[in-house]
C-alpha cells in the first residue's frame, strides 16, 4: 500500500510527500530494492507513459524528477552493500546534449552501495571533458549515460576523444539510457548495462 503511495506521490509531483513515504516505507519494513522497483521507479515509469501521451508536460515532469531523487536519497543508505573498501574508481557523466540524470544517479548509487568510488561528472558533459577527468582521476571505468536518440550518439565522440587522447586503453567503458542497445554499444567499443543492477554485475567483472 505504501509503495503505491510513493508511486502515485512521484506521479503527482509531491516531493516532500515522496520522502515522508520512502521514510514509512522503510519504517514498515519494506527493502531499498522494492522501494525502488515497486514505489519509486513504478511512479516514474507511468511519468514516462503520460509524458509521452501528452498528458504531462516537462515542469510536471521535473516535480517528478525532484521527488524521485528526495527517494532515492532516503533509500540510498539501503542499496549499501556494507564494505568499506573501495574496489575502484568509476567516472559517471550523461553525454553532451542531455539532462537526465536520474538512471546514472542511480546506476552511480548502486554502484557506491558495491563498494565503488564514484566521480559524477553530471549532465551534459562535453567528450574533451571526460577525457580530462579520465587524465585526472584515472578511474578503472567510465560510465556513459543518454537518454535520447540525438544525444546517444555522442557517445561515440568521447570513445573517439578518449581513443585519441590515448587512454582509452586504460578504462571500459560502460554504456547505458533507455535508447541506448547492445549492438550499438558494441559498435562504439563499450559494454551495454541495461540496468543499474546489471552496470554494478559488469564492473564487477572488470574490477
Ligand atoms: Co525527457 N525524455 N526530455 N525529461 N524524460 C524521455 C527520455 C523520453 C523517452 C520521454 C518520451 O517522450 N516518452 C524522451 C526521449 C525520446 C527519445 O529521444 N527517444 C524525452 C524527451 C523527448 C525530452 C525532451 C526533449 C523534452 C522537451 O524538452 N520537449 C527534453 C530533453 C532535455 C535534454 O536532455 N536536452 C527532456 C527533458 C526532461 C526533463 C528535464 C523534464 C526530465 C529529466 C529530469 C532529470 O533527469 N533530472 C525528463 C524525464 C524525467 C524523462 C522521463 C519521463 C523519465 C526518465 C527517467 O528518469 N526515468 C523519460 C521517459 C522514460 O524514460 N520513460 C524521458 C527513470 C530512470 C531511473 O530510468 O534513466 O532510463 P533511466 O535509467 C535506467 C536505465 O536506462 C539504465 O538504468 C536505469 C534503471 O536501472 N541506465 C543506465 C541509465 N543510465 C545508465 C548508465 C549505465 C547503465 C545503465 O551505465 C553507465
Amino acid at each position: 500500500m505504501v509503495l503505491k503511495k510513493i508511486a502515485q506521490s512521484l506521479l503527482d509531483g509531491q516531493v516532500k510527500k515522496v520522502k515522508e513515504l520512502a521514510q514509512q516505507a522503510i519504517d514498515e519494513g519494506c527493502t531499498g530494492k522494492q522501494i525502488l522497483t515497486e514505489g519509486l521507479l513504478a511512479g516514474m515509469n507511468e511519468v514516462g507513459v503520460l509524458f509521452q501521451e501528452g498528458e504531462l508536460f516537462v515542469p510536471e515532469v521535473l516535480m517528478a524528477a525532484k521527488a524521485m531523487h528526495a527517494g532515492m536519497e532516503v533509500i540510498s543508505p539501503l542499496l549499501k552493500e556494507g564494505d568499506n573498501e573501495s574496489k575502484g574508481k568509476i567516472l559517471l557523466a550523461t553525454v553532451e546534449g542531455d539532462l537526465h540524470d536520474i538512471g546514472i544517479k542511480l546506476v552511480g548509487m548502486m554502484l557506491a552501495g558495491a563498494g565503488y568510488e564514484i566521480v559524477h561528472l553530471g549532465v551534459d558533459v562535453s567528450a574533451d571533458k571526460i577525457v580530462e577527468a579520465v587524465k585526472e582521476h584515472q578511474p578503472k571505468i567510465v560510465g556513459l549515460a543518454a537518454l535520447l536518440t540525438t544525444s546517444m550518439m555522442n557517445m561515440k565522440d568521447v570513445v573517439a576523444a578518449l581513443k585519441e587522447a590515448e587512454v582509452f586503453d586504460q578504462v571500459k567503458i560502460i554504456a547505458g539510457g533507455a535508447p541506448v542497445t547492445d549492438r550499438f554499444a558494441e559498435e562504439i567499443g563499450a559494454y551495454y548495462a541495461a540496468d543499474a543492477v546489471y552496470a554494478v554485475e559488469l564492473a564487477n567483472q572488470f574490477c
